[in-house]
């Protein structure tokens, strides 16, 4: 296996940081044992945690108005799977990628999976891309893709989400994203009812073509790149065609497609409970769709959502096994560090919500002691796990702080030498 990032640099790391991790780990265990939580189990469960890195997110983003490139920044699918095999080589709760097509197009799929294997890291959900279009592409998706009032471009936006399902397999996938930007800008530009109608049409015709292990992740967003109305707007829509599509139909949350302020803590209870929830998209927003680092902005809501699944997990809800992505656009950071440090994050909550005293818990909401069921939500809150999380990177290989080997080790700086600067331009991911 290629280790992009040089094992005697990590372990220098990790012995310097050795005795002080141990001794935090060993002070949170004490603090835990008073609570009745075995450190030690904790640490086997959150060790299992696992969320998956975007292709698209490890190239530097931007806005429409403008997009400044980094240093060192991925050509090609190669590239990006080498950047997420370093993420993963330091946090080591980053086993695979999500590819994207036709960006992440190749020739070889075996190739591409062998590298990815070289670089020990394996591939999620393939998403399809009906949302811009290509160079070459006989029919535009400028009036929309799945949706489309013509027959022509619907069957072309069909086919390649057929196109997806086929190299997913060959990838070793086992699900297909389909987020759309179909929608409408004007009132009256479209008809709501018939949209939706064609959207359900379409999207049968890819559902058919899932193998029997598959799933078909449908990702609602309120809004943009339509600003008046989006086909699949919210769960409501998604749970809908969820279920009219049938059992291998579940609904992606996406934490940046909501408007501000929304309650997606509950909308993750309501698909727990229809037994349609396929999964996330992480990410954080102040305003809407910011693509920001995952609990960058409203950490208390991402282990609000993990309180959720935790409990979903714990009562053995049925059809309960969410796939777990990052989904975030690193306009102004180094997109390795951003991952990293995000996916840390977001195993950070997993571990908070499963702090939670959930017998205590409920004794309150029963009894309606209002002030302490909060609080016992902001007692696992305000656990720092730190050496935990510490120690379970270490153990498995990775870095104690994960950020810091990454600089120390120059990986940015030589890539810069290798892959040439793309030069400053418009458009965003
Ligand atoms: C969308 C959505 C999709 C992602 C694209 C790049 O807003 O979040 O999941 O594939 O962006
Ligand atoms: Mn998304
Ligand atoms: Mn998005």
């Amino acid at each position: 296996m290629t280790q992009q990032i040089n094992t005697g640099l990590i372990a220098d790391h990790n012995a310097q940081a050795a005795a002080r991790v141990n001794l935090d780990y060993e002070t949170l265990g004490e603090q835990l044992a008073r609570r009745g939580v075995d450190i030690a189990v904790l640490k086997a469960d959150v060790a299992k945690f696992a969320v998956a890195v975007p292709s698209w997110g490890v190239g530097t983003g931007g806005t429409r108005f403008a997009r400044f490139p980094g240093l060192g920044e991925p050509r090609h699918v190669f590239d990006k799977i080498q950047d997420c095999g370093v993420i993963q080589q330091l946090v080591r709760c980053t086993p695979t990628v999500s590819p994207h097509f036709p960006w992440d197009k190749v020739s070889d799929y075996k190739e591409l999976r062998q590298h990815a294997e070289a670089n020990g890291v394996g591939f999620d959900a393939v998403n399809s891309n009906t949302f811009s279009d290509q160079k070459d592409q006989p029919l535009s998706y400028k009036f929309g893709s799945l949706t489309h009032a013509d027959a022509g471009v619907r069957a072309q936006a069909v086919a390649h989400n057929l196109e997806c399902i086929e190299i997913g397999k060959q990838l070793g996938s086992k699900a297909l994203t389909v987020w759309i930007g179909d929608g409408a800008n004007f009132p009256g530009q479209s008809h709501f009812r018939r949209q939706f109608e064609r959207y359900l049409d379409s999207n049968r015709q890819i559902y058919d073509a899932l193998p029997a292990d598959w799933r078909m992740f449908l990702e609602h967003k309120m809004f943009e790149p339509a600003f008046y109305a989006t086909v699949i707007q919210d769960w409501g829509s998604s749970l809908l065609a969820a279920q009219t599509l049938g059992p291998k139909a579940r609904c992606l949350v996406d934490l940046g497609h909501h408007a501000p302020n929304t309650n997606i803590e509950m909308i993750v209870a309501r698909l727990v409970h229809a037994q349609k929830l396929a999964g996330f998209h992480f990410n954080d927003s102040k305003y809407g769709d910011d693509d920001l680092d995952s609990g960058s902005i409203n950490p208390f809501q991402l282990f609000l959502v993990f309180n959720e699944l935790v409990d979903a997990a714990q009562t053995g809800a049925a059809e309960f096994d969410p796939a777990y992505m990052l989904d975030q656009s690193h306009n102004v950071t180094d997109p390795i560090e951003s991952l990293m440090t995000s996916a840390v994050t977001v195993q950070r909550c997993y571990a908070q919500a499963l702090l939670v005293d959930r017998k205590a818990l409920t004794a309150y909401q029963d009894s309606n002691d209002v002030l302490m069921a909060a609080q016992t939500l902001k007692q696992a809150f305000h656990t720092d796990v730190t050496p935990l999380l510490q120690k379970i990177r270490m153990d498995a290989g990775g870095a104690a702080d994960p950020v810091a080997a990454y600089r120390a080790s120059g990986y940015r700086k030589q890539m810069a030498a290798i892959r040439p600067a793309s030069g400053p331009s418009s458009g965003i991911v």
